[in-house]
């Protein structure tokens, strides 16, 4: 049971402020210990008013019984009949409040009863009770205090039905002691203030189908105003295309319960995508997705498909290419982004190109003569493309009638004509400089061409990183994996961090026919070498070809006018490290679990693409509102030029030593098997909310610490499974390392049992771990305490160990974290 806060009665608090002649404070309040006298009808008002503002209740939890939303009786029983009474008041609209009152302090021996009607739990197992009520401070009565009582109880019993209300008093379980809080909620009564106290307590498992309540009161002056019977859900949401039902919580405060997901019409998935439905009424933890079908695009949380492409006309059919034009869809259900033409020679179709267009027309060119070809066209929205449209055939001319068709002259001369107005007024456009939009182009900025043979394609593939490097033409690479954003598309807000190339912002993205988006903006500044834009564009070249929800997030870049620009997604919380920092301790484990989940989501997908980060830190994930965290920090060099805690190895390269594993420290062996150290690192961070790896050791102390078998120590309560997972990543030999794949079902797995999470490290062996694994104090290296924290860079804390006894190695070795 959460929340039991038992109190002692008769503890001393101040007078109650109601006075002694309000509605809900009972007259016997006021000292004078008669029947309750009516309030006003203004001051009735004015509390009704003041609780409804107060009283909302939550979208996550189910009401089973709000005694305020009770028009008629209800049905209540007092035992005693002299003891709790109700109070037959009415709102503005005449609807009866439900108050009970007793005030029995001067009378020996009280025992009075309230029992509620039954109410069904409605298949929850974990109910909450919310008590809205006064209570009188004992102190504030005239006369003799010798039996008044400060607090009341509240009781329940479990039923299958309505039949188990004539029970006897043990019968009832004990729910809590209840008394006034210190914090309460002051209502405005216009002459003076009434203290309404609040307090909820909760009862689970519960076996039965429904129950009963019971108040107990053994001698204090109670106005119990309102009681509020809720259970608490996950309301039904839609994520990640995936559609989550209501769930109830578990039993258990600390469960978390599974749920799948079902992906929403026209998208599908190889997994149901999950989610942790937690305790409060939250999900929590989001793995997996669904994807719009082809053909379907995603738009607020459902796929819908820009219609086939159905009227496609020929144009120009020469010998070696034809020309064809067709009309947007009916329906593009979207800005259409580009058209994607896929064309072959009939039966020939293993083989096939696809050329891609901003435009409705296209000539394929480099036909075969006198030879039918099959076209089929299909639109591009923002989340996906459209079915192809049906086939279309055209045939090439065949050689001889090429050159001797004089019936085309006038056709090509009016062609050529059009053709010379439409580029002319297309670059007049250009130039201009008002246009906003993007190309993603390749050699022809509004169009691409790539080929295909029995399925594969012909040119880089997708899946694999390319670096940049293999580019002779860098300006080709970032144009090939990233978009071109017009300027007047960026509206820069505000500077929120600087790197080695210049500032970074954030600010507003409004692309056409797309929502405004915030972004993050990094910009090259002024003076920059060829070499320095070269590198700066790598990143985006890198960025361009990542599309994972756990890497942050490519929008564009802007090169075509100054200063050159990469704009991502915006992350609202910033690089984690800081995050953390700021928020020490503010976190549950399972959030935290949540977090380091989606950095090893995010290090597979990189892993898989072959693509080695060599610079993963804390500093280098971004996190956003939900607390996604995102890896970021792709610089195309590796030197790691931007990077504050990289220095120079003796062999000249420039390493964040703290994070990288040793064989890449030592020979520059970096491997998706060295980023598994980095990320054992970066889960030490964040379970320890921040804190710096090896505090203030240098960096040739770590090196050689890390040699020499030292790791470092569990952060303070962490779970065991966590830690065991850190040392993992640090086994000195990296092909027993976990891959990442291994990590994200290790960390599902915690996430799905959470229990497994309660295991902590012990206190004795933290300390331990830091003094066993480290070399030579375990082989009695250090002579003296002093020696040992002057190696260890602590040496300011030596008078501390000395006058708390801790004066030679071995007091050392048996501190404990107590
Ligand atoms: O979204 C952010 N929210 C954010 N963000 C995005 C990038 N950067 C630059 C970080 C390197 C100096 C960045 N800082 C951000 N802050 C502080 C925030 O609150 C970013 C990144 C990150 N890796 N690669 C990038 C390329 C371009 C940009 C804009």
């Amino acid at each position: 049971m959460r929340g039991s806060r038992p109190r002692g009665a008769g503890r001393r608090r101040p007078p109650g402020g109601c006075g002694g002649d309000t509605l809900r404070t009972p007259a016997s309040l006021a000292g004078c210990y008669s029947a309750p006298r009516r309030a006003p009808l203004w001051t009735c008002l004015l509390l009704c008013a003041a609780l409804r503002t107060l009283l909302a209740s939550p979208s996550n939890e189910v009401n089973l019984l709000d005694s305020r939303t009770v028009m008629g009786d209800l049905g209540w029983i007092a035992f005693p009949k002299n003891g709790w009474e109700e109070i037959g008041e009415v709102d503005e609209n005449y609807a009866p409040i439900h108050t009970y009152q007793v005030c029995k302090v001067m009378e020996q021996n009280q025992n009075n009863w309230l029992l509620t009607s039954w109410i069904s739990n409605e298949g929850a197992s974990r109910i909450f009770i919310e008590l809205k009520f006064t209570l009188r401070d004992c102190n504030s009565l005239p006369g003799g205090l010798g039996t008044c009582k400060e607090t009341f109880n509240m009781y329940y019993f479990e039923s299958d039905d309505e039949n188990g209300r004539n029970i006897k008093e043990n019968q009832y379980i004990k729910i809590d002691t209840i008394a006034a809080d210190e914090s309460f909620t002051e209502l405005d009564l216009g002459d003076r203030v009434m203290k309404l106290n609040t307090e909820v307590r909760d009862v689970g498992p519960l076996s039965k189908k429904g129950f009963y309540l019971a108040f107990q009161d053994v001698g204090a002056c109670i106005a119990l105003v309102s009681v509020r019977v809720y259970y608490k859900k996950c309301p039904s949401v839609i994520r990640h295309l995936a559609v989550f039902p209501d769930t109830i919580t578990g039993a258990d405060s600390s469960q978390l319960l599974e749920v799948s997901g079902s992906c929403v019409n026209h998208s599908v998935t190889d997994e149901p995508p999950k989610m942790h439905c937690s305790a409060e009424g939250e999900w929590l933890v989001p793995i997996g997705k669904c994807m719009c079908k082809e053909g379907y695009e995603e738009k607020n949380g459902t796929c819908q498909a820009p219609s086939p492409v159905t009227n496609v006309k020929k144009g120009k059919i020469a010998k070696n290419s034809i020309s064809l034009s067709w009309q947007e869809p009916d329906r593009p259900n979207g800005i259409i982004l580009e058209y994607e033409i896929k064309y072959f020679e009939k039966d020939q179709e293993t083989s096939y190109t696809i050329i891609k267009s901003k435009e409705t027309t296209i000539t394929a060119e480099g036909l075969k003569p006198a030879s039918v070809y099959v076209f089929q066209i299909r639109a591009r929205t923002a989340a996906g493309y459209g079915v192809f449209s049906r086939r279309f055939e055209f045939e090439t001319i065949p050689v001889f009638a090429a050159s001797s068709d004089q019936s085309q002259i006038p056709i090509i001369a009016v062609s050529v004509t059009v053709g010379v107005i439409l580029l002319a007024v297309v670059i007049g456009f250009l130039l201009s400089g008002r246009r906003c939009g993007y190309s993603k182009a390749k050699q022809d900025p509004e169009e691409e061409k790539m080929h295909f043979h029995n399925g594969h394609i012909k040119l880089p593939g997708v899946r694999t990183y390319i670096d940049p490097h293999t580019y002779e033409d860098p300006n080709q690479a970032v144009h090939e994996f990233a978009k071109e954003i017009e300027a007047s598309c960026i509206t820069i807000e505000r500077v929120i961090g600087a790197g080695e190339f210049g500032e970074v912002c954030s600010g507003r993205l409004k692309l056409p026919g797309k929502r405004e988006l915030p972004v993050a903006i990094k910009t090259l500044k002024v003076g920059y070498t060829e070499k320095q834009r070269r590198d700066f564009l790598g990143e985006a070249s890198i960025m361009g070809q990542f599309d994972h929800p756990n890497i942050i997030h490519l929008e564009g870049v802007v090169t075509k006018s100054k200063p050159v620009m990469i704009v991502t997604e915006y992350m609202e919380n910033g690089s984690l490290d800081t995050f953390l920092k700021k928020n020490d301790g503010q976190f549950t484990v399972i959030q935290l679990v949540g977090m380091l989940r989606g950095i090893a989501a995010g290090m597979k997908y990189l892993s898989d693409m072959g693509y080695v980060h060599r610079d993963l830190a804390a500093r280098n994930i971004l996190i956003n509102s939900n607390l996604v965290c995102k890896v970021s920090d792709f610089g195309l060099s590796r030197v790691l030029e931007d990077d504050p805690e990289a220095a120079y190895t003796t062999r000249g390269g420039k390493i964040p030593i703290r994070w990288t594993a040793p064989e890449a420290i030592a020979f520059r062996k970096f491997t998706s098997a060295s980023d598994v150290w980095s990320y054992g690192i970066v889960m030490w961070e964040v379970v320890s909310y921040g804190e710096r790896p090896y505090w203030e050791m240098t960096n040739q102390d770590v090196i050689k610490a890390v040699e020499e078998g030292y790791r470092l120590p569990s952060p303070m309560d962490c779970p065991a499974a966590l830690y065991q997972l850190m040392l993992d990543c640090w086994q000195k030999d990296r092909n027993s390392r976990p891959k990442f794949d291994e990590i994200v079902n290790m960390l599902d797995k915690l996430i799905r049992n959470p229990s497994s999470l309660k295991t902590l490290v012990n206190a004795s062996s933290r300390v331990s771990n830091l003094l066993a694994e480290h070399g030579p104090l375990g082989s009695g290296a250090y002579r003296s305490v002093g020696e040992w924290l002057e190696a260890i860079k602590m040496g300011r804390y030596t008078e501390i160990f000395m006058e708390n006894g801790y004066s030679s190695m071995d007091a050392v070795a048996q501190v404990t974290l107590e």
